[in-house]
């Protein structure tokens, strides 16, 4: 296939492991050869979005720059993964739409891990501080997330491995032509 330029965008909660999908990813891609790279909020708001938090506006303004990045990786041939809570619907419609109006292939996984897992989890002790009151705004707990309505993909990952994860987003991309 010539041409292979597509953003994978992962949508959910906090800990939900949108990332460690998404790098599981890339390395796959990689290693077949496929250009890939990943964006997510240590190498975005770190830099390009470091003036934003995470009132609604902000998120607004997060996912509108992240998806013209991810438009100029995908335009480029480069399959780029996008990892973004991305909690609100009309900014995810936007993110597609940057994409659909340039007829580059766009894919919504909305990784499926219930509140209470990833709270159980708490990798980054973030729940416990946003249940203390000391993060406001904090998506699942004081701030709402709009599941997706019409994903291209749904996965659960209670009771899978990352690994199992990874071969469903990777099927999805065999079956639309994409490797
Ligand atoms: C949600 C927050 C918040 C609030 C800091 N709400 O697990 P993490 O740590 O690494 O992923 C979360 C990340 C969310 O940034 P995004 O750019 O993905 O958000 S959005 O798409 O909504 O713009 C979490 C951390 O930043 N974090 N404060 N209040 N997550």
């Amino acid at each position: 296939r010539a041409f292979r330029g597509s953003t994978v965008w992962f949508t959910g909660l906090s800990g939900a492991g949108k990332t460690s999908i998404a790098f599981a990813l890339e390395a796959y891609l990689v290693s077949k050869g496929i250009p890939a790279y990943g964006l997510d909020g240590d190498n975005i708001r770190t830099g390009l979005n470091k003036n934003l938090g995470f009132s609604k506006e902000d998120r607004e303004e997060n996912i509108r720059r992240v998806a013209e990045v991810a438009k100029l990786f995908a335009d480029s041939g480069v399959v780029c993964l996008c990892s973004f809570v991305s909690p609100f619907a009309e900014d995810r419609e936007v993110a597609r739409r940057t994409h659909t109006d340039s007829d580059l292939p766009f894919f919504e996984v909305f990784i499926d891990t219930p509140l209470e897992v990833c709270e159980q989890r708490d990798t980054k002790g973030l729940y416990k501080k946003a249940r203390e009151g000391q993060i406001k705004g904090f998506t699942g707990i004081t701030q709402e997330y709009e599941r997706p309505e019409a994903p291209e993909l749904v996965i659960q990952t209670v009771g899978r491995s990352i690994e199992e994860s990874t071969m469903e987003v990777i099927r999805l991309l065999e079956s639309q032509g994409i490797i």
